[in-house]
């Protein structure tokens, strides 16, 4: 599509389910937030959706773990990702959540249209079901050895050690991580979309842009590693999907469907149909045509997302909207790879991030310093990585030397020359120019033309998706700006030479304005505190570019003269060392604070030592030990302690045989009251040490010791 009349740009989801980060930050916000902020600037017709994903068993997982209901987690994100994202100035237009109403209608009434048109395979197949918690797994709900590098503790979709894709069916002895039962099988419906009938078509539209013969889209314009992914994909062979899961939280399978009790919509068929409820709900709130941005032919849809998600937006779910049809596809899909950080992988988990919500808490003034420099370190083509020590570099050496310092010196050299008001000038008096090898440089106009064809650049790097390249394109104005100043020096040609300064110091405070609107998309607030210099106003957020490009064209200015200029202030301002060390030091202390706990269970709270007096241990030895009927885990032993024998139910069947058992002198707990376990009364407790993998070994005393101590 060559110059579509309307765009409709998303950025990923994030589940609810945990705080946003830096990778996340570069990944699919910051890289729209620019590129929307050029496209308003340009005066398209643009609007950008975004929203909580708040379903998947991610979230009722998290809810299981911190002991509370999945409506508390998703609240608590949400807002924690809305503070987020406005303290980063990412200037979405809406930004939804999938638990509202709305989108729960939107998606049913999705999967209503397909069920209907029949393009759906009903399925009965056998799933993993906690016959304890009496409910299907989620793949994420089973943990196993991986069946591909043998790690433990792979989730029933993926092992996070290898990367492998994996069903849950491969795992090697399976969990349920609800109630930590062996999962059986157990028969199910679903409705499966057959990606496989899609396949031809998908290679189409992929590999060449076409719909039926007819050009959709430019894959030269396509990124080479998300191309590669779905190729990748495609060679693979695509199966039906199932689109429906056994789940308590979710959108409900709509009730016309035949058997859709208990049953909830695939997260991954919900969250993408959240940018179109997100679309509607935009629509209503700004009284606009919520289809036109998602039916007309003229529009251009443009998924922002991570690496992870390629397939989901590249794949499934083209075949979506193809199979309900009437909606556009995407044009393109510029996925980001990931951002390490400090040499190892961001982790939530292990706490080895910086947290986008806690930087803007404790940097409020620093926050376009972060957005620079993940764009600077933008992974467009590959993974990258973040360092505190990189970040100060580059605000330090960009933003401080280059940036603030050229703007500084034309601010205060405007003051002490003409009391802060812009000179005027003898458009004839040529100047050394930055632009040597530019035909046409050393004259103010033409200078404008050069700064007309920079910024058109510029336009180009971000409509091509180079985050990148369009700042340093920002900086090498910048830089440009500051060695007119150094080849001309008008620090010394005021005394002899007053034209020559007075043509510099004009050019050079039009191109201070220049910057102002082109850092705009990049770096806003910065964007404002030098038009407060300039004592220009901030409302260049629409169309401001079309109108300085036809300004610079033509060769106009774009401050006048005579124009009051305002006080000097500090753009930007050194990042301290103390700062890089207090931030690398935190990364340290949660890296350690990771090893002792991953060694070492938690500790209990304190006791009193009268309650701890109240536990009777004594040692004891073993006679007979035998399995307890349709148990994994359990033996029953009889033990003798000195003064009378007993039997114990212990749960040591998988770390000790039968037969190994008579006569290991053991630690008991021996006044704890009786209990029926699996129909046999145990009488009290056997010590075990446990390791981290689970692994339990008797506590035994030091040589050999008479039963029925006391043991304190
Ligand atoms: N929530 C996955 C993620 O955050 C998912 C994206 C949905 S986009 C429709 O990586
Ligand atoms: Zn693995």
């Amino acid at each position: 599509m060559n110059n579509p009349s309307r765009y409709l740009i998303t950025s990923a989801l994030p589940y609810a389910n945990g705080p946003l980060h830096i990778g996340h930050l570069a990944g699919a916000y910051l890289s729209a937030d620019v590129y929307v902020r050029f496209l308003r600037m340009m005066d398209k017709d643009v609007v950008w959706v975004c929203g909580s994903d708040e379903h998947g068993a991610a979230i009722t997982i998290k809810a299981l773990k911190e002991n509370t209901t999945p409506k508390e987690i998703i609240d608590k994100y949400h807002t924690l990702f809305e503070k987020a994202f406005e303290q980063m100035n990412i200037s979405f237009d809406i930004y939804h959540r999938t638990s509202e109403p709305i989108h729960h209608e939107t998606s049913q009434d999705f999967f209503k249209m397909l069920y209907d048109k029949g393009e759906f395979i009903e399925k009965e197949s056998d799933q993993y079901y906690d016959d304890e918690a009496k409910q299907f797994l989620a793949d994420r709900y089973i943990k196993g050895e991986c069946p591909k590098c043998g790690k433990k503790d792979a989730y029933g979709d993926q092992c996070e050690n290898c990367g492998s894709s994996l069903s849950p069916t491969e795992l090697i002895n399976p969990l349920s991580t609800l109630s930590g039962a062996k999962p059986i099988l157990k028969s199910t419906k679903h409705w499966y979309l057959p990606l496989d009938k899609y396949e031809n078509w998908l290679k189409e539209w992929i590999s060449d842009g076409t719909i039926d013969g007819e050009e959709y889209h430019d894959p030269s314009k396509w990124k080479n590693h998300v191309l590669g992914q779905c190729k990748s994909w495609l060679d693979g062979g695509l199966v039906p999907r199932s689109m429906t899961r056994d789940l308590d939280w979710g959108v409900d399978v709509p009730e016309e469907v035949q058997g859709s009790e208990g049953k909830k919509l695939y997260v991954w068929l919900d969250a993408p149909i959240g940018y179109i409820s997100a679309t509607k709900q935009w629509a209503q709130d700004n009284g606009k045509d919520w289809e036109t941005y998602w039916k007309s032919d003229d529009t251009a849809l443009i998924h922002f997302i991570g690496k992870d998600n390629i397939v989901f937006h590249c794949l499934i779910f083209p075949a979506i909207l193809k199979a309900h049809g009437g909606y556009n596809l995407p044009i393109n899909v510029p996925a980001n790879q990931f951002v390490n950080l400090e040499g190892n992988k961001i982790s939530t988990s292990k706490n080895w991030a910086v947290w986008v919500n806690e930087y803007a808490e404790i940097y409020p003034d620093r926050i376009d310093e972060l957005r620079y420099h993940m764009i600077k370190i933008m992974p467009e083509q590959k993974d990258s990585e973040f360092t505190w020590q990189s970040f100060q570099d580059s605000v330090n050496n960009e933003l401080v030397n280059n940036l603030a310092n050229f703007v500084n010196r034309v601010i205060v050299l405007t003051h002490k020359y003409y009391d802060g008001k812009v000179p005027e000038f003898d458009p004839n008096i040529m100047f050394e120019s930055p632009y040597e090898e530019d035909d046409l440089a050393g004259f103010h106009e033409s200078e404008l033309l050069i700064l007309h064809d920079a910024v058109h650049e510029l336009n180009q790097n971000i409509r091509d998706f180079n985050f990148r390249s369009a700042l340093q394109m920002v900086l090498k104005i910048s830089q440009n700006g500051n060695q007119l100043l150094q080849l001309n020096e008008p620090w010394k040609a005021i005394k002899e030479d007053e034209e020559l300064v007075k043509v510099v110091m004009n050019l050079s405070l039009q191109i201070v304005t220049v910057l102002s609107v082109c850092i705009r998309p990049f770096l806003p607030n910065a964007s404002n505190r030098m038009r407060d210099q300039l004592g220009l106003n901030h409302d260049i957020d629409n169309g401001s570019l079309v109108s300085m490009l036809d300004q610079l064209c033509e060769g106009e200015l774009l401050i006048n003269e005579g124009h009051q200029i305002k006080k000097a202030t500090h753009l930007f301002s050194r990042i301290p060392d103390e700062m890089i060390e207090t931030e690398k030091a935190k990364l340290v202390e949660s890296e350690e604070g990771n090893e002792e706990q991953s060694k070492h269970i938690p500790l209990k709270e304190n006791i009193e030592f009268n309650d701890f007096m109240k536990l009777d241990f004594r040692t004891a030895t073993i006679l007979t030990a035998e399995k307890v009927e349709k148990t994994d885990k359990l033996l029953k032993l009889e033990v003798d302690l000195g003064f009378e024998q007993r039997t114990i139910v212990s749960g040591i069947a998988e770390h000790y045989q039968t037969d190994e058992l008579p006569g290991k002198q053991i630690m008991v707990v021996a006044n704890l009251a009786p209990k029926k376990l699996r129909g046999v009364m145990s009488q009290g407790m056997i010590l075990l040490a446990e390791d981290e993998n689970g692994k339990l070994t008797f506590v035994s005393a030091e040589g050999s010791f008479p039963n029925g101590m006391v043991v304190r």
